[in-house]
């Protein structure tokens, strides 16, 4: 990695703008398959992002909880995860398990994603890998419990986070994402995919 903060591994730039690009294509096939929803909390609240999600496994919430599902809300199977995207798990997860779940998180300009643990799955074990796209994204990384002292650090289009270890069940969010900092998504945005071993 190039950076490594309370455990979080970065490596920034690590796909080529050509690699990013072919990626959003992928991306695109993906949501045209199964397309982006917009989550609701348990509580009731609309989130920012728009999601959609590739492999066995997809993530859901609604008014019935977090949760991973085989099926796409509208009852569409999920697409495989493409091979430029498991390419990135292979170089960089340290794990042999495949993903059975890739989440695709669309963030419009101005949306953002409060503090939360990942813990819908069901071996802390393995890691979590995340890809950014597109516009620069404030990310925060906390504790493993809520409140404390948190750091920050910019994610920018083309680098890789990976979580393991007692990293893994960290507090984290994504505080804002800044306009106009990518040329990758023609009407500005952010694209995070999140892959992760559920079962
Ligand atoms: C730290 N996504 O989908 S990526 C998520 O940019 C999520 O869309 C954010 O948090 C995003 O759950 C943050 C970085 C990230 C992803 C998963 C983690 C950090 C993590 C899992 C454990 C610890
Ligand atoms: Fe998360």
């Amino acid at each position: 990695p190039t950076l490594s903060i309370r455990g979080v591994d970065l490596w920034e730039s690590w796909l080529s703008p050509d690699r990013q690009g072919a990626m959003l294509d992928d991306i695109r096939a993906i949501a045209a398959a199964a397309p982006l929803f917009e989550p609701v909390t348990p509580s009731g609240r609309k989130m920012s992002v728009r999601m959609t999600s590739a492999g066995r496994y997809g993530w859901v919430t609604d008014r019935s909880g977090y949760r991973y599902e085989e099926r796409h809300p509208e009852g569409m199977d999920w697409p495989p995860i493409p091979r430029s995207i498991l390419d990135v798990w292979e170089a960089l997860s340290g794990t042999d398990r495949q993903p059975d779940c890739c989440l695709v998180n669309f963030y419009p300009p101005g949306a953002r994603m409060g503090m939360h643990q990942d813990r819908d799955e069901a071996d802390f074990d393995q890691p979590v890998l995340s890809i950014s796209l597109g516009d620069e994204a404030l990310f925060r990384i906390g504790n493993t419990t809520r409140g404390g002292k948190t750091e920050s650090v910019w994610l920018r289009s083309g680098d890789v986070l990976r979580m393991g270890g007692a990293a893994r069940l960290v507090y984290h969010g994504i505080d804002r994402v800044k306009d106009g900092t990518s040329p990758l998504l023609k009407d500005g945005g952010r694209i995070n995919l999140t892959l992760r071993v559920v079962t």
